[in-house]
């Protein structure tokens, strides 16, 4: 069973992610990984601490010579911002510390702060922010690159765009060509297909810069390549549409989930919303009159890109606080406020990427299995042979 873990908090030493259950041989490059880091440190309405970071992955175990070797891998990503905080969060406590505490005591609606502190039993939100805030995130994509090097040698690739900022929609699709060149740019925008509509997201993320506000949007993830026959329908937790709702949801700020057109079909007619069957004889293969059920049904991939869409709030820490309580006098007081980023979309669309390639990883190997690369190659073309003569 693969399985990651993650660890570390915003503003202490590093964070750390491991990932336990890869077969041996799947190719992993440090510069792979730190290009998606980067790629989580991109766009338009990011904060100041985007200006201190410069993420890099150091792998420290379970690739040796550019290769998994089964053994649980591990990525440490340093906070550089860490040596600021090394009085205000050391490990060991020392005589006086309190003088150096940055407390929080006006909980920031929206965020973990105030029911953490409460089921933690701190009078000192920090303690929560620290491991709620969405930094974490960059040791889930350091991981997640390495899930994406496993799912590209079995033609499996995983990208993002941005479908909305605010109000402003992208209103029309995006082609997976699209995605691809989105991907590969060195200045990433708002992460939209479309240079106009970007252009008015833009706008949006301006207005919230000016009034100080925050904004947020939904972002778009697409799998390309993946086989008929991943996860199940034979029970609830097998479904991998399921599975990929909880990974889309954990992400920090993220609120709903979409599966292919889950909106539209909500308020349409069966027969408008189905994705027809066909068979092109000379191809030898099932094909589809569209794709509104994102590439799944009854919780099995269908052969058809898989498209699921993250809802996030605008984030919740606002240079124009809200109001709040003091959690020491009990006084109305305005939140909490340091710095924080405006607007987040892109971003969080790379780290949903991340998270649909860690659970179609693990999809992948519950079907196939295998302790090295070429078992579980062989299982899968042996697989494919079967679909081919289905
Ligand atoms: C983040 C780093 C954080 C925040 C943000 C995400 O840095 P800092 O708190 O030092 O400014 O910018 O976290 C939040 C949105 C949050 O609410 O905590 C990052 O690396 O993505």
């Amino acid at each position: 069973m693969l399985r990651f873990e993650t660890a570390g908090e915003s503003h202490g030493e590093c964070l750390v992610a491991t990932l336990t259950g890869l077969p041996a041989g799947v190719p992993v490059h440090s510069e792979t990984v730190n290009r998606e880091l980067w790629r989580r440190q991109q766009g338009f309405g990011r904060g100041g601490r985007m200006k201190i970071e410069t993420d890099r992955a150091e792998i420290v175990a379970g690739v040796r010579h550019s290769r998994t070797i089964g053994s649980p891998v591990a990525i440490m990503i340093r906070n550089r911002d860490w040596a600021n905080w090394t009085e205000s969060l050391p490990v060991e406590d020392f005589a006086g510390s309190e003088a150096h505490w940055k407390a929080v005591t006006r909980p920031r609606p929206g965020h973990a702060d105030l029911a953490g502190a409460i089921k933690y039993d701190f009078h000192d939100a920090r303690y929560i922010l620290e491991r709620a805030s969405a930094r974490e995130t960059t040791a889930r994509v350091a991981v997640g690159a390495v899930a994406k090097a496993l799912l590209a040698e079995f033609g499996m690739e995983v990208l993002s765009h941005v479908i909305a900022v605010g109000g402003v929609r992208l209103e029309r699709r995006a082609d997976w060509d699209e995605l691809v060149a989105l991907s590969k740019k060195d200045d990433v925008l708002l992460g939209c297909v479309d240079g106009e509509t970007e252009g008015r997201m833009k706008e949006v993320v301006d207005q919230a810069y000016r009034t100080g506000d925050t904004v947020g949007g939904v972002f778009e993830v697409v799998a390309h390549g993946v086989p008929v026959g991943l996860g199940s329908h034979t029970t609830w937790d097998a479904r991998l549409d399921g599975r990929l709702a909880q990974a889309i949801v954990s992400i920090q700020a993220v609120k709903g989930v979409e599966v292919g057109f889950a909106a539209e079909g909500a308020a349409s007619f069966g027969s408008e919303v189905q994705d027809t069957i066909r068979y092109d004889i000379e191809g030898r293969r099932f094909t589809r009159g569209a794709n509104r059920a994102g590439g799944l049904e009854g919780g099995i991939s269908n052969g058809q890109d898989i498209l699921v869409r993250g809802m996030l709030k605008p984030i919740s820490t606002l240079r124009r606080p809200l109001e709040s309580v003091d959690l020491a006098t009990r006084e109305p007081a305005l939140a909490a406020y340091e710095r924080s980023d405006v607007a987040v979309v892109p971003a969080a669309g790379v780290i949903g990427e991340a998270m649909v390639a860690l659970v179609l990883a693990q999809a992948l190997l519950e079907k196939f299995g295998g302790d090295s690369l070429a078992e579980t190659r062989r299982n899968y073309d042996g697989y494919l042979e079967q679909v081919k003569n289905f």
